[in-house]
């Protein structure tokens, strides 16, 4: 019966760990998945988050399931969150208040995302998406497998290693009216480049003429300057042309995978910014009709630390505290790599410029190939390191690897 399956090829990020485990080089590297390793090389728990599992195991007295969309408190903890930004956002908290936003506990970010497209597929006039090039190798994945048509705008230059902003706005421009537009709210995967406030104003003004559909992915608030709540100007801003009616909605995937470090838990949610009350009301039940013969529920576990940590200041505080330690490592790892890096031949500068968890480097695919067979340094072979594999231990001979592959 099943003679005719072909193989499917490995995915392209988490293959690269099947690989490394197999390498048995002592000095091997693993620069792939972006997951947070510290300095170390081992993965972590945040302080704030063991603290408020503590108090979870001791508090909670049920398992129950949770609701489609998942629990009122976590919904509302997000809107404030993300929308009201500890009550920063005027205009976000002015459409938290209208019932303006519905949200929904999702399965991560991955899940938010799925579950948007789906809802996009049955409710969006236009079906086509764009992406930026390059993006998330598993966005193009998510959407196709939903029925949406996903097509690319210019996003980076790889040539300069630098923001293509020029042709960007052009490709927005050439954009079939009333797609959906797939945006990064900061760190951009992969190339950790993200646009200035001046550029995401150019941005929205063609998102406005063109009634583009503008859905934003924020899987890395806070990577970008260390604070959650500083990293959402792009949020802040579009909640104040929705508020002014320039932009009737938008939706959110956000994921607390990576600044919560709750990647297994499977925590995030998706928002849908809508026009009225009554739309929300009605959106809110389509979400659950689509959810419920999906998966029904989401995780409980990690949508309890989220509410332990918010319901909590001191708990709060401190995770704000984790959280920025980790990015202050990052960028540390960062410019270290970059102080060792020879710039004789080779312009090494667009790495202090990128933000978050990776650095693009620009390496072409045979020299990733050269860095892996010759040196043991995994990534993927888009050029792409995931820097908190970066450690005092291994800057060095990584460094040198690099030096080494680039004068090759
Ligand atoms: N979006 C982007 C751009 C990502 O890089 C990731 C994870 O790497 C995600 C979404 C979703 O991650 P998760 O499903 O673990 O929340
Ligand atoms: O490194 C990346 O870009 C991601 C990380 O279930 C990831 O692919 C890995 C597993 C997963 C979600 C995201």
């Amino acid at each position: 019966r099943w003679n005719e399956i072909p193989l499917a090829p490995p995915d392209k990020i988490l293959g690269i760990a099947e690989a490394f485990k197999e390498d048995s080089n002592p000095k091997k590297i693993n620069l792939g998945v972006g997951a947070y390793r510290n300095n170390e090389g081992k993965p972590i728990i945040f302080p704030s988050v063991k603290n408020a599992e503590r108090s979870l195991l001791e508090t909670e007295v049920e398992k129950e399931y949770t609701g489609i969309n998942g629990s009122k408190p976590f919904q509302s903890i997000v809107q404030n969150f993300i929308f009201n930004n500890s009550n920063k956002d005027a205009a976000g908290a002015k459409l938290i208040g209208g019932n303006r936003i519905v949200t929904a506990q999702t399965i991560s970010g991955t899940g938010s995302l799925r579950v948007i497209a789906d809802f996009l597929v049955r409710f969006n006039s236009a079906k086509k998406i764009y992406v930026p090039k390059p993006t998330w190798a598993n966005h193009i994945a998510v959407f196709t497998d939903a029925g949406l048509d996903a097509e690319f705008y210019a996003y980076y230059d790889n040539n300069a290693n630098d923001l293509d902003f020029a042709n960007l706005t052009k490709s927005l421009e050439d954009a079939d009216p009333e797609s959906v537009v797939l945006l990064h709210a900061c760190c951009h995967n992969p190339t950790g480049m993200d646009l200035t406030p001046e550029q995401w104003e150019v941005v929205l003004e063609i998102i406005q003429q063109k009634k583009l559909y503008p859905l934003i992915d924020m899987a890395y608030q806070g990577f970008a300057s260390g604070n959650p709540y500083k990293d959402i100007g792009l949020i802040r801003r579009i909640n104040q042309l929705v508020v002014e009616g320039k932009i009737p909605s938008y939706s959110l995937c956000q994921s607390f995978a990576k600044n919560m470090g709750l990647y297994g838990e499977r925590t995030g949610s998706i928002s849908i910014v809508t026009e009225s009350p009554e739309q929300s009301k009605a959106i809110d039940s389509q979400l659950k009709k689509l959810i419920r013969p999906m998966y029904s529920s989401p995780p409980i576990h990690g949508s309890k630390i989220v509410e332990t940590i918010f319901s909590n200041p001191e708990l709060l505080e401190s995770w704000l505290g984790d959280l920025d330690q980790v990015v202050g490592r990052l960028n540390t790892v960062r410019d270290k790599l970059y102080q060792k890096l020879d710039k004789t031949n080779y312009n090494w500068d667009h790495l202090t410029k990128q933000r978050g968890m990776f650095v693009y480097t620009g390496l072409s695919k045979e020299q990733m190939i050269a860095l892996r067979e010759k040196y043991s340094v995994y990534a993927t072979e888009d050029g792409r390191f995931s820097i908190s594999g970066i450690n005092d231990s291994n800057v060095d001979y990584l460094a040198n690897a690099i030096n080494e592959v680039v004068r090759d």
